[in-house]
């Protein structure tokens, strides 16, 4: 179950890695958790996808980190901008020109500190080495979540919230980032959504509920205006949101959903959501390119 490559390097000095970091926060790398402890401190920096690559043969002349960028070009601008900004005309030397390679790319090396050296590269052809799709990932790391659960049948929904929960800390997301708002049924659910939701403040709302067919007076109607109000909550906001609204026609089919034979709405309510953030953001950064 392989989930990310890290790749580490020690910057002992501390300007050096203060130095290091706002060069790779210049060159457009989103920010990572990081980490500060007593011991040791750490800065992240997160690309959309990463690999561990074997040479059999031909080994360019590269440093051992290479970046990939959309545009070889905005990026030697970059790094340029950057080593002249920190340290004049002497800086842009460490700095080489754009050159062909021998698999139909550009790349181009720069030590934004002297000693570390990485190389940037790109397609010469924009639409070769892009991925066929563009899909959200599944690391929840550094975002914000609210979970709406209703209370009522809470020995369901007190699942899906077990459920929701387990899949955002598992992806990396922390305790304190997920907010809890607890309302008395699945009818309360969009407007509490939708409340969390204009407020900006988290990445995706993961809605949970359960109706049961057999018990619930006036239940197509309960289920289509939840369903409805959840939709547009999340299009009206750009918030995206999980649903996790359980409709099941007893309560053994409810249970059945909620963990024990058929997997957790809750769980999957939250993975989507926590895959929507991603595509988001990617959506926004291909825009960008
Ligand atoms: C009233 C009601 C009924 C009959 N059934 C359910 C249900 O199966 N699941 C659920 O989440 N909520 C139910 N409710 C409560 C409504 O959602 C709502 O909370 C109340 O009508 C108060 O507005």
């Amino acid at each position: 179950m392989i989930k990310g490559i890290s790749v580490l390097r020690r910057a002992e000095d501390g300007a050096v890695y203060d130095r290091l970091s706002s060069f790779f926060a210049a060159m457009g790398f989103a920010p990572g958790a990081g980490w500060d402890e007593p011991g040791s401190k750490g800065a992240s920096f997160l690309a959309p996808l990463g690999n561990l690559e074997l040479v059999n043969g031909q080994m360019p002349s590269v440093s051992d980190v290479m970046v990939e960028v959309t545009s070889i070009d905005q990026a030697y601008q970059a790094a340029e901008r950057w080593l002249r900004a920190d340290g004049g005309a002497t800086a842009v030397k460490r700095l080489t020109e754009p050159v062909d390679t021998h698999w139909k790319s550009r790349m181009f090396t720069v030590e934004p500190e002297p000693g570390w050296s990485f190389t940037f590269w790109a397609w010469a052809d924009p639409l070769r080495g892009k991925p066929v799709a563009l899909e959200g990932d599944l690391s929840a790391e550094g975002m914000k979540f609210a979970i709406v659960a209703a209370r009522w049948n809470a020995v369901i929904t007190d699942r899906l919230l077990e459920g929701a929960l387990d899949a955002m800390l598992r992806s990396g997301a922390q305790r304190e980032d997920i907010q809890i708002v607890r309302v008395p049924g699945a009818w309360e659910v969009p407007a509490a959504a939708r409340m969390i939701a204009e407020q900006k403040k988290v990445d995706a709302v993961v809605t949970l509920g359960c109706l049961i067919r057999g018990e619930t007076a006036h239940y197509e109607a309960i289920y289509n205006e939840v369903s409805r109000g959840i939709g547009q909550s999340q299009q009206d906001t750009g918030i995206p949101h999980g649903f996790g609204v359980l409709t099941c026609e007893t309560l053994e089919q409810a249970l059945n959903r909620a963990g024990i034979k058929a997997g957790n709405k809750g769980f999957e309510a939250a993975a989507a959501a926590i895959e929507m953030v991603s595509v988001k953001r990617k959506i926004a950064e291909s825009g960008k390119a």
